[in-house]
């Protein structure tokens, strides 16, 4: 069982793993801890993380970067549109309405999901987490940012089963900071004290997060959650951007906008030189050569300027980080220590508003690049019955409040209430009681005035078999609705219960009450939530099972209470529920890019074969010329050497031409042909190197 956690970032992805030792983030085969969030397809291939972004400027119509916020996006959504002329490759509108990203691949115009391609962002991370572990790796935990919706998590979720990973839990990025924080605290308040509490800051490439979390001895509960969706990094990037494309456009007459190349170029540069002034408060350089139109460029920028440049940006800092405290219900005072992660997080103005806000110094205790990748590896941990890890346990919130709205085809009556509230805690299940003598309709969506976002679809769920009492009254129908360990809601179940013959007489239906017991052996056993077959695991919900919710409305609404025994007998009897219209793939669909993938899979291996062959015919070329005038030249003969070396040159000149592009077996028998040749001069020094030893060791024999 392999303990893996992932923070798939909007740039930048890590790993951190589980070992004998602790918890330690990986590095790739570039030695590089961070892997770029960066797909590039090819006509053979496709490159993947550092590989691909080496292909940013060079095939940047088929290299995908900044694609995580499409998850669950419509391709119509404003956002989508927004991001679209900004974007080298291409995006398209997928029959669901979705955002599928338009490439070309083997040859052929292909249209991919994003849960295709970060499927294949997470089929690299999968590798190198195996080549990490030496073994394979299919259990793991995965970050989302705190704000990411149904929708967005269901997609992600999708993705991490294209990529044949088994996520036990798709968590938060504050959250699993947060248990990076909290889990090796020696000093924490036992449970009966106040809890210590943490402000959590995380400002990524492309947005910005604060939690507010209560820590007490082995526990964690994050008491609000806030953000902007779109403050990040990269605004910092593209008002540097815009700043030297207008400046370009004067001083060398360049329309920078007009040459995806260059301003792919320039956003790289900008990007560094924002770094620079990170640790840099003068003067900085921007050079760039032939940077089109064979014109070099070059300018200079420092911090102030920097900073009254991105303004705007600079003052949306401050929002969430006061949302985030007035909803903790918390003052200035009671906060312990605000601590920073995230790249964009190294601006210093951004530091500073920070620290100011919360009229404290920041914290940076934590890895700012890697904390969230080891709070998703510790949470594994937890998960996993395999390791053993200190007990710790979460509770999240829940980031938009959730509505429940009702109806049935023939009766009248209508209603809708709030389910989960915002900051609810998560995960976390309720029963609600209906009573209704048909089949009936539950439309789940995210309450409109609350939600950043366009669409506020969750899904409709059906329930159905349900048929009045045998006396013709309605029937109680017990529904559970759950938001799980993903963040992810679902009607989970549906029951009816009926009276039982002879003794239901005068009971008494509204007054009966909800057994307790048997929402907890519901909650240990695998719902069948969704029609697709879904499986999601649920370890943390039993502790929160027994809720109450008072709902306003015409309708009956009882909820599970579960503090008494049950008094009637009553049969009950589990009610199908159809889900329809859920934000995420269907099973046949899932299944084909599944398949799809591990096709993909097999031939990036055989691409990578055939290209090792190649090298090593090259490599060995390079090595034996090397050799011929190096440490060879004196166990052979002018002639020989000669020979040799224009064999070497015509195999070389083969390379660039006829066997530019060869089966793999060709390029084998061409180095074993090379080997023929290269092997006795080899040998023959071999020899000689080795004689003066030889006459040694018969010396001391001697
Ligand atoms: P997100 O959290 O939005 O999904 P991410 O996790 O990929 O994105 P991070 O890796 O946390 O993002 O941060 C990347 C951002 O941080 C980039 O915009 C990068 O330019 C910026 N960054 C990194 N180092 C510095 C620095 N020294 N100064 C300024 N910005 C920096
Ligand atoms: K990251
Ligand atoms: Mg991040």
């Amino acid at each position: 069982m392999s303990v893996v956690g992932i923070d798939v970032g909007f740039q930048n992805c890590y790993i951190a793993v589980a070992r004998s030792g602790g918890i330690e983030t990986i590095a790739n085969e570039y030695s590089d801890r961070c892997t770029p969030a960066c797909v590039s397809l090819a006509p053979k291939n496709r490159m993947i993380g550092n590989a691909a972004k080496s292909q940013v400027i060079t095939n940047y119509k088929n290299t995908v970067h900044g694609f995580k916020k499409f998850h669950g996006r419509a391709f119509d959504d404003p956002f989508v549109q927004a991001e679209k002329p900004k974007l080298p490759y291409g995006l398209h509108k997928l029959a669901n309405g979705n955002t599928g990203i338009k490439v070309r691949y083997l040859d052929e115009d292909t249209v991919f999901t994003v849960e295709q391609i970060t499927g294949m962002l997470l089929t690299k991370l999968k590798e190198t987490s195996e080549s990490a572990l030496k073994k394979p790796v299919v259990d793991c935990v995965i970050s989302v940012p705190s704000f990411f919706t149904d929708a967005e998590r269901r997609s992600v979720f999708d993705a991490t089963q294209i990529a044949g990973l088994n996520c036990l839990r798709l968590i938060n990025d504050t959250t699993a900071v947060a248990l990076a924080y909290g889990i090796y605290k020696q000093d924490l308040p036992t449970p009966e004290e106040r809890p210590r509490n943490v402000v959590f800051v995380d400002m990524g490439h492309s947005s910005f997060q604060v939690s507010i979390t209560a820590f007490n001895k082995g526990k964690l509960k994050v008491l609000s959650t806030a953000f902007d969706l779109y403050l990040g990094g990269r605004n910092f990037d593209e008002a540097l951007v815009d700043y030297f494309c207008e400046e370009f456009k004067g001083k060398y007459k360049l329309n920078v906008r007009d040459n995806p190349r260059a301003l792919l170029r320039l956003h790289q540069e900008c990007e560094k030189l924002k770094k620079l002034m990170s640790a840099n408060s003068s003067d900085l350089p921007l050079n760039i050569e032939c940077f089109m139109n064979d014109i070099d460029v070059s300018s200079r920028m420092n911090r102030g300027q920097f900073e009254d440049m991105c303004a705007q940006y600079l003052m949306r800092v401050e929002m969430p980080l006061k949302v985030a405290l007035e909803q903790s219900k918390l003052s200035r005072d009671d906060i312990y220590a605000v601590e920073v992660v995230g790249g964009a997080t190294r601006i210093p103005a951004i530091k500073e508003r920070i620290a100011k806000f919360f009229c404290k110094d920041i914290s940076t205790t934590l890895n700012a690049d890697e904390a969230v990748a080891r709070g998703c590896a510790l949470q594994c941990a937890i998960l996993s019955p395999a390791f053993k890890v200190r007990e710790f346990s979460i509770t999240d919130v829940v980031p938009f409040p959730i509505t429940l709205r009702w109806k049935s085809p023939t009766e009248d009556g209508l209603g809708e209430c709030e389910v989960f509230s915002k900051n609810h805690a998560a995960p976390f299940s309720k029963v609600i009681t209906f009573h209704k003598k048909e089949p009936f309709d539950l439309e789940a969506f995210y309450s409109p005035q609350d939600l950043p976002y366009p669409d506020h679809r969750i899904g409709y769920f059906s329930v159905q078999n349900v048929v009045p009492q045998q006396d013709g009254d309605s029937s109680k129908v017990k529904v559970k609705v759950r938001v799980n360990i993903h963040g992810i809601f679902s009607v989970s179940s549906a029951s009816l219960i009926e009276k039982q013959k002879g003794e239901g007489e005068d009971m008494q239906i509204e007054s009966e009450p909800v057994v307790q017991n048997e929402n907890r052996a519901e909650d240990q056993t695998r719902m069948q939530v969704d029609q697709e077959g879904h499986s999601q695991g649920d370890q943390q919900i039993e502790e929160n099972s027994s809720c109450s919710k008072e709902c306003a409305s015409g309708e009956k609404l009882d909820t599970a209470a579960g503090a008494s025994k049950p008094k009637v007998k009553v049969k009950s009897i589990d009610l199908p529920i159809l889900a329809n219209n859920i934000r995420q793939l269907d099973r046949d669909v899932l299944n084909n890019f599944m398949e799809y993938e591990r096709q993909m899979i097999i031939q990036d291996k055989l691409v990578k074969e055939l290209n090792d062959a190649k090298n090593a015919v090259e490599e060995y070329v390079y090595d034996l010329r090397d050799k011929l005038s190096g440490i060879y030249e004196k166990y052979i003969t002018e002639e020989e050497s000669n020979r040799l070396t224009l064999m070497l040159e015509d195999t070389e000149n083969w390379l660039y031409e006829d066997g530019e592009d060869q089966p793999k077996q060709v390029y084998e028998e061409k180095l074993d042909a090379l080997k023929r040749l290269g092997q006795p001069i080899q040998d023959r020094h071999r020899e000689y190197a080795d004689r003066p030893r030889a006459f040694e060791e018969l010396g001391k024999k001697l």
